[in-house]
């Protein structure tokens, strides 16, 4: 049996990441394909509770150091993340690595430095990096009071990560309907898995 894909979305705010990730996995189980929604991140853990009192300006943090907690919040996850691709679990995961180095290089630490600790990750597969300008996202809903949820910082994070794309990524326009961008997602993905069904290739490690 193939392993899993691993399969990321990222975009600003308010992009449409939760509702489309959630959508894909459905559509995925639905059709007999066996997929799981991951999300970083993971507020739920000892590491995550940290990370939740930092975005929700209840505690003070150093930018390193909260940088490394997203990284070792990633990590914790990473033993069970690799054991169900190898049982052949297609993971979709909504946010990873990427936001850890553009949210970071937006408050301009050194993207160097940032990557560094997410080094050796499970590589991703695919990513497909939902499209919206902040001014469009903010339209949608307000911002919170989370500490990265304001204008300026969300246009850096967007160059940030289109300094990051690849091959690996597909750019989707987030402004378009929602059942439209499922459906174009959903076949990019399962483009993917066919590729990877009739040529299967280990899981990758990111940045290395
Ligand atoms: P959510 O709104 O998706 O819960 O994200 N972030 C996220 C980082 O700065 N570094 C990271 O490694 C990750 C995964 C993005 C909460 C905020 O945390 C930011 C928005």
């Amino acid at each position: 049996m193939a392993r899993g894909l691993l399969i990321v979305f990222e975009g600003c705010d308010r992009s449409g990441k939760t509702t489309q990730s959630t959508r894909l996995v459905q559509a995925l189980n639905g059709a007999g394909v066996a997929a799981k929604l991951l999300k970083f991140p993971d507020r739920t853990t000892a590491i995550g509770t940290m990370i939740d009192g930092y975005l929700q300006q209840k505690t003070r943090l150093s930018d390193q150091a909260i940088h490394l907690l997203f990284s070792a919040n990633r990590w914790e996850a990473m033993d069970q993340m690799r054991a169900d691709l190898e049982s052949g679990t297609t993971l979709v995961v909504d946010r990873y690595a990427f936001s850890g180095v553009a949210f970071s290089a937006a408050k301009k630490m050194d993207p160097r430095w940032c990557r560094a600790p997410d080094v050796g990750l499970a590589m991703p597969d695919r990513v497909f990096f939902l499209d919206i300008h902040p001014d469009d996202a903010a339209k949608r809903a307000g911002f919170g009071g989370e500490i990265y949820e304001r204008r300026e910082m969300q246009i850096e994070v967007r160059a940030q990560f289109s300094s990051m794309m690849d091959k690996s990524w597909s750019v989707v326009d987030a402004l378009q309907d929602a059942d439209e961008i499922h459906s174009q997602i959903l076949a990019l993905a399962n483009e993917a898995l066919e590729r990877h069904r009739a040529d299967p290739a280990p899981i990758g490690r990111l940045w290395t």
